[in-house]
């Protein structure tokens, strides 16, 4: 699969995972998850720039580039311990969507057929169709659910003249059979589309959708219970789709179609966690990041975000399953971490109390601030 260099921005992998060539599958045998950047952007139907999505969600971390992120409250390593690769941005011609889309799709089957998970960094979201059918290939169709947040449905039949663009892949994935439409979430829809017709369709296949005003009278949690009860219900997989417009545009300001009233940045990272812990997720995609409309790359951070909580909650729930356990991720942050420490360093390890040591550091602070 031809692969872009540094077309869309900097040659550099997300947060400073391994690379990987999908050409060469030794090179991501060990890994559970696979990043793919899709810098498509020609679906969008008003402002396009999400093309250069891909390289914002990968550079933007203020932390070291190290491939490795401890979650406080988790107490995994989303990257490390699931092993975590980069497979770089595969080329979608940005006037050949049939062939962009098919090329992305292969690459997403080649990867669940290798039992990894794809993470695609979008791009407009349009590429969901390759994502959500490539999936199906290998799952079978109507064997996964879909999770989608998103301000807007995506259910469009036809727009200027096209079955392709980024208003339409939800229909056109249901049309096709790759997902039931009695098994497609939605969640955070609002504003003033889609318009009667689509709705009447929406409803016809069976569609859930969770409106911002249910969310707002019954809580997203409960929303989010109800939502996954029904995703797993006699599916092998769930799909985690996230537009980022899905967040209210004063924390998510850089992407093409903002919708005013949504979702906080804090209830959505704490839904896709919850997501990751609770269903088995076997892909998942964040799309729709604008750089060019972004500002202090606020939008960017977020769905960098939005992939190392979805990917931690993965992780817990690996650890859990392997360990039989439950983790209560409100567990202070500090709690057991001392009698944890397997280097037996730890102050109370040596009988040293906090205070005690504390008061040191201090000291020693201080006596430093002296010579200086
Ligand atoms: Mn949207």
């Amino acid at each position: 699969m031809t692969r872009y260099g540094a077309m869309y921005g900097p040659d550099v992998t997300f947060t400073g995972v391994p690379r990987c060539d999908l050409a060469d599958p030794a090179s991501f045998a060990d890994a559970s998850a696979v990043i793919v950047g899709a810098p498509y952007d020609s679906g969008t139907s008003y402002r396009s720039g999400a093309r250069m999505g891909p390289m914002a969600l990968r550079i933007c971390d203020y932390s070291e580039h190290t491939g490795s992120r401890p979650h406080l409250s988790l107490r995994v390593d989303p990257l490390l311990d699931l092993g975590v690769v980069d497979a770089g941005d595969i080329e979608m011609a940005p006037t050949e969507t049939v062939r962009a889309l098919g090329d992305l799709q292969s690459v997403i089957h080649q990867l669940a057929a290798a039992g990894k998970i794809p993470v695609v960094l979008g791009g407009d979201h349009t590429v969901a169709m390759a994502d959500i059918s490539g999936l199906a290939e290998h799952f079978g169709y109507g064997r996964i659910s879909v999770v989608h947040f998103d301000a807007h449905a995506d259910t469009g039949d036809i727009q200027f003249g096209s079955l392709y663009g980024h208003g339409l892949p939800m229909r056109r994935v249901i049309e096709s059979g790759a997902v039931r439409g009695d098994r497609f979430l939605q969640i955070g829809l609002r504003g003033y589309w889609p318009e009667p017709p689509e709705l009447l369709w929406m409803a016809q296949r069976g569609m859930r959708g969770y409106e911002m005003a249910e969310i707002q009278r019954r809580g997203l949690d409960a929303v989010l219970t109800e939502a996954l009860a029904i995703a797993v219900d006699d599916t092998d997989g769930v799909f985690l789709s996230v537009d980022i417009d899905v967040v209210d545009p004063g924390m998510a300001p850089g992407t093409g179609t903002p919708e005013p009233g949504g979702l906080t940045g804090r209830e959505l990272l704490d839904a896709v966690r919850r997501i990751g812990r609770e269903v088995n997720l076997v892909g998942m995609e964040i799309v729709e990041v604008a750089p060019p409309y972004d500002h202090a790359d606020l939008t960017a951070m977020l769905a960098n975000r939005v992939v190392l909580e979805t990917l931690s909650g993965i992780a817990r729930r690996r650890a859990d399953a392997a360990a039989g356990t439950s983790w209560d991720e409100s567990t202070p942050l500090l709690a057991g971490r001392v009698a944890a420490d397997p280097s037996g360093n730890g102050a109370a390890a040596e009988g040293v109390g906090i205070a005690e040591a504390t008061a040191e550091l201090v000291a020693e602070t201080r006596d430093h601030e002296r010579a200086l």
